[in-house]
């Protein structure tokens, strides 16, 4: 069973956040990803199954949460509060066309953390009025690990961070060479997908991006 304030703390001091996206790695690879990721220094990890069934998702979440609770890294399921609630990660995440906060806080109860993605300035206030626990905010730069997105830039970065209160990740396009420019636009926490996902060497990339972050 997650602890709520325990998540809550992670969460604040939170700076990268990684995502096993099933559209890099394979479903027998989510296990040695999941450890590479965390051991390299992600403070906070997603499960992300763009396409798989809720079964399959369940299954995969339960492989990782062993790793991840042994290396103290919070698992937050995407688009699946049924599943968050059954495995007990202690996140879930929703995104601008999946259940709304309060429907997903209501499937996952009360222990259990509620992030939402962002595309603009107005869905990152709403989502804070909505009482989300967290937002993810962008795609800073065309990615194509979500293709069909207009990337935001990196010019309402500082304004969000003055209009909504809660930890703002900043993501899509992130990677080593672009974070110091992201950094210099207010920026303080940065999601990494496929930047990890495809490095030769996931720790040591992980490690080199992590060292940037304040
Ligand atoms: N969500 P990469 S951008 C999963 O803007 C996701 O909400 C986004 O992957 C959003 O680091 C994105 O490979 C993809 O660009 C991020």
């Amino acid at each position: 069973m997650p602890d709520l304030s325990a998540s809550l703390q992670s969460l604040r001091a939170a700076r990268l956040y990684g995502i096993v996206d099933l559209g890099y790695v394979k479903p027998e690879n989510v296990v040695t990803m999941t450890r590479a990721l965390a051991e390299g220094g992600v403070d906070i990890l997603q499960l992300r199954a763009k396409g798989a069934t809720p079964a399959e998702v369940e299954s995969l979440a339960r492989s990782m949460l062993p790793v991840t609770r042994e290396l103290g890294v919070p698992l937050v399921i995407n688009d699946h509060p049924e599943v968050a609630a059954i495995v007990g990660s202690e996140g879930v995440h929703v995104g601008q066309d999946d259940d709304s906060v309060a429907k997903a806080r209501a499937i996952v109860g009360p222990e259990i953390f509620v992030g939402k993605s962002t595309h603009s300035l107005d869905q990152a206030v709403a989502a804070q009025a909505e009482q989300a626990d967290y937002i993810g905010f962008g795609p800073l730069y065309a990615t194509g690990t979500k293709p069909d997105y207009v990337p935001i830039g990196l010019q309402d970065i500082t304004r969000v961070h003055e209009l909504v209160s809660l930890p703002i990740f900043c993501i899509g396009g992130v990677n080593e060479a672009r974070a110091s420019e992201i950094l210099q636009a207010g920026a303080r926490r940065v999601v990494v997908v496929s930047a990890f996902l495809l490095a030769s060497d996931v720790r040591a990339e992980v490690k080199r991006l992590k060292a940037l972050l304040p």
